[in-house]
């Protein structure tokens, strides 16, 4: 389905197409995910969700749930209230953007059971637990709630502006976050330019929705006074520290293992209230409790995503150039703020792209609506700042008789500007400068991809057969790759094993293999003597999580430094045992060895087992016992990837369907570690981007109740509605990480709402249409077409 085009060296493993490890156990069932987990007299948890949007919670009474035989207990957020804190907030505002930009921030709101307000549809109120599922679904129904309903804020401009109803009353607004982002002088730019377009944008609410929904265990160790919690997460280390931080637990008793996760998309980089209300409930009772998501619950109480309003007002010249930027960017985070400043300011940070836009301003809010909180979803923001930066060139381009593709060439950055500073910082506090990359290479290698050259006369001939064919570009620069640490702990034993624990957690991006290449190349060994450990707090003390494309260049990073350092320690010790300096040694297949006389020499196991008893104790004096080396990697700030997508579509005028007929990514992220990993990143990317531009679409009434809260309403797209994609990989290497990796994780997910609104518009181009909001769906095609 794919053509890929990657460039090799001379590695064994890094940068060759080497078959996820994961697959053959994953594809036959044999996968362990959240639910699969049995333990000794486990429980079961179910929780009660509110029908309201907005509502005070005058009384609750569980007597009648308490009854039924089965039911353990029920906790309500009053039981909850003194024991355990508000969630804490999910990033920090580093110091360099709290002093350039200032941001202003709302305290955070959010408890693990709500207490005296419900502020959202599906927020959790209380939780029975009982000796089975069914039984605690069956007493929830007897729990009696007296509310008081308040009028629901559902519309987030109508949130922020003066009188509005309050959701959180302390905060005196509905503010969450408000800040402004500012390179050179917009406003002077736009005065002097030649053209101005004023324009407004909305991007849809969506749901991550990964194929596997949410799920806890919790087990309390009365004996050892530890917890162990096993959660679909995509971020075991920093659960353990919001766990710690709200119930109020040692770090150290507290254990958390991601098993094998079906799906996260960003929807699990969030540490979620019922992941907080399980570990101290498993605390106080004692019992292990599992609580497993249905997708009922998902859609309405996992978090949404992406819901932006954008005002836009840009300058430029005849001759294309855009010379200043300003944008008004409202985000929805429905009714608590868990990202605080980070949602929209990857979105504020990445608008500009790999455009020269050096006057730049970005007013950003986030306004608290009575709607399911928004957090991350793949591309978290950039494809948002995407659709909106690309839907600007195309209309320059219109507005000056141009083709697309010349306002891109006129304004995308050059290899010559490389690294490029964009005057701005990035949301880590640190400068905002572009890498490497060249921008007009990798749009150059898209435009004869999708054959550009043969299109327009193809266009012209397909309209006169009554055939709408439409081209669209969209170009994009991502931010991967962040700090502030992940770790590698590789063990060897005198048996041989080689164990590289990371501290990454993977959710199908098949980290297992990955980091088995890296360690098998750095340490000499084969790869399938590398067992990899991954996503368990128990194995290795400090790590980030998975998200934001990062865990190549950082996790990635980690393995690679961790494995270098196991080399110089077996180097070291095989230079005591053989009597010779470290420099006249090799290591190949495992095995050190005097590059004079191959015959003299340790194998890795043999020199883990001279370590442990420690057999020649005098000699190994400056020597720690045990073959093992931890090591953190801590990038200086990001790496960024940029890619261009195309596509070619036709458009039924008749319906308002849309074929994507041929599609095409040519994506830089650097060194590409296993390129047939990245061609599945990026298909699956795109055919979520897809899903974001065409199908998907969260839709809430004027209550505040969830009106797509199924498959029925929620349109995911299947394999049938994905084209056949081309992928080009271009490799210009980070001078940021030993590997010269970028991250590729999301970057098909980025710009297909761009390009498909691109492409739909070239098509239509005889209906004189103006796409500015999405989904673009068959309504929206054709009352646009029939307006
Ligand atoms: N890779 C590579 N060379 C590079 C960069 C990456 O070969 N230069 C390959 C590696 O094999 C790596 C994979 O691509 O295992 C993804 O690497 P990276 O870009 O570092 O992204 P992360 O591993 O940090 O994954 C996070 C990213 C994000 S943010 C979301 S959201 C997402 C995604 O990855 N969610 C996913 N991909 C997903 N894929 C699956 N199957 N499921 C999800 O939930």
């Amino acid at each position: 389905m794919m053509e890929i085009t990657v460039k090799t060296d001379e590695n064994k493993y890094i940068g060759r197409a080497i078959k996820r490890r994961e697959d053959h156990r994953l594809l036959t069932g044999k996968g362990e995910y959240l639910d699969d987990i049995k333990l000794l007299n486990l429980h079961h948890v179910a929780f009660l969700r509110s029908p309201y949007a907005h509502a005070k919670i005058i009384n609750i009474d569980t007597s009648r749930a308490l009854d039924v035989e089965g039911v353990v207990t029920v906790f309500t957020g009053k039981e909850l209230y003194n024991d355990v804190s508000i969630m804490p907030i999910m990033s920090n505002v580093y110091p360099g953007v709290k002093k350039r930009e200032n941001p202003i921030l709302k305290p955070q709101t959010q408890r693990a059971l709500a207490y005296d307000k419900v502020c959202f549809v599906g927020e959790a109120i209380a939780a029975v637990i009982a000796t089975s599922r069914a039984i605690a679904e069956d007493a929830l129904e007897l729990i009696e709630i007296e509310y008081e309903p308040l009028p629901a804020v559902v519309d987030p401009e109508k949130a922020i502006s003066k009188g509005a109803e309050l959701i959180h009353e302390d905060w005196g607004d509905n503010i969450a976050v408000s800040y402004k982002v500012e390179a050179g002088n917009a406003s002077a730019a736009i005065k002097k330019a030649d053209f101005v377009i004023k324009e407004s944008f909305k991007i849809n609410r969506q749901s991550p929705n990964p194929m596997e929904t949410r799920g806890v265990i919790s087990k309390w160790d009365e004996n050892a006074q530890s917890l162990t919690v096993w959660s679909s997460t995509q971020m075991p280390h920093l659960l353990r520290s919001h766990i710690s931080k709200t119930i109020g637990m040692a770090e150290t008793s507290i254990r958390v293992i991601a098993p094998n996760v079906g799906g996260g998309f960003g929807g699990k980089a969030l540490i979620y209230p019922e992941e907080i209300a399980m570990s101290y409930f498993t605390t106080r009772l004692n019992i292990p409790l599992k609580w497993t998501e249905d997708r009922l619950e998902h859609m309405k109480s996992a978090a949404h995503a992406r819901d932006q309003l954008h005002k836009v007002e840009v300058g430029f010249m005849k001759d294309g150039r855009i010379v200043g930027l300003r944008d008004e960017l409202i985000l929805d985070t429905g009714a608590h703020s868990l990202y605080g400043v980070n949602s929209t300011y990857n979105t504020a940070s990445h608008l500009p792209g790999p455009y020269r836009i050096v006057n730049y301003e970005c007013d950003a809010k986030v306004a608290v609506t009575n709607k399911t909180p928004c957090s991350q979803y793949r591309g978290a923001g950039r494809p948002e700042a995407v659709f909106v930066m690309d839907r600007i060139i195309d209309m320059v381009a219109k507005k000056l008789n141009l083709e697309p593709v010349e306002v891109r060439r006129i304004n995308l950055i050059t290899i010559n500007e490389m690294p490029f500073d964009t005057g701005r910082i990035y949301k880590d506090g640190e400068p905002l400068v572009y890498d490497s990359g060249d921008y007009l290479a990798c749009f150059e290698e898209a435009v004869k991809a999708i054959k550009y050259d043969e299109f327009r006369e193809k266009q012209k001939k397909a309209l006169l057969n009554g055939k709408y064919l439409g081209i669209g570009f969209s170009a994009y620069v991502e931010g991967t790759g962040q700090g502030p640490h992940d770790g590698c702990r590789i063990e060897i034993d005198p048996t041989g094993a080689i164990v590289c624990k990371v501290s990454s957690a993977d959710q199908g991006q098949g980290h297992k293999t990955t980091w088995a290449q890296i360690c098998a190349d750095t340490l000499g060994i084969n790869i399938e003597d590398v067992q990899v450990v991954i996503g368990d707090t128990g194995a290795i003390p400090y790590g980030s999580g998975t998200y934001g494309s990062r865990s190549t260049v950082v996790s990635g990073s980690a393995v690679l430094n961790a494995a270098k350092g196991i080399r110089t320690k077996a180097l070291k010790i095989a230079s005591v045992l053989l009597e010779v300096p470290t420099m006249e040694l090799e290591v190949e297949n495992g095995r050190v060895f005097h590059r004079e006389d191959q015959s003299h020499g340790y194998t890795y196991a043999e020199l883990a087992e001279w370590v442990k008893p420690h057999k020649l104790p005098a000699k190994f004096a400056d020597i720690e016992p045990g073959l093992f080396v931890e090591k953190y990697f801590i990038p200086e700030t990001v790496t960024y990837s940029n890619g261009v997508h195309a596509a070619i579509v036709e458009v039924d005028i008749e319906t308002g369907k849309v074929e994507i007929l041929d599609y095409v990514v040519s994506h830089d992220a650097g060194k590409i570690i296993n390129p047939l990993i990245a061609d599945g990143q990026l298909m699956g990317g795109v055919a979520q981007g897809i899903g974001g531009a065409i199908y998907e679409e969260i839709i809430y009434d004027k209550n505040g109740q969830l009106i797509t809260g199924t498959y029925m309403d929620y349109l995911l797209p299947t394999a049938s509605e994905i084209p056949k994609i081309t992928a080009i990989h271009m490799e210009s290497a980070s001078p940021r990480n030993p590997l010269g990796v970028k991250g590729l994780g999301e970057g098909g997910t980025i710009s297909p709402a761009a390009v498909l609104a691109n492409a739909i518009e070239d098509a239509l181009l005889p209906f004189e249409i103006k796409i500015n909001k999405l989904p673009l769906s068959p309504n929206y095609l054709w009352s646009l077409m029939n307006d």
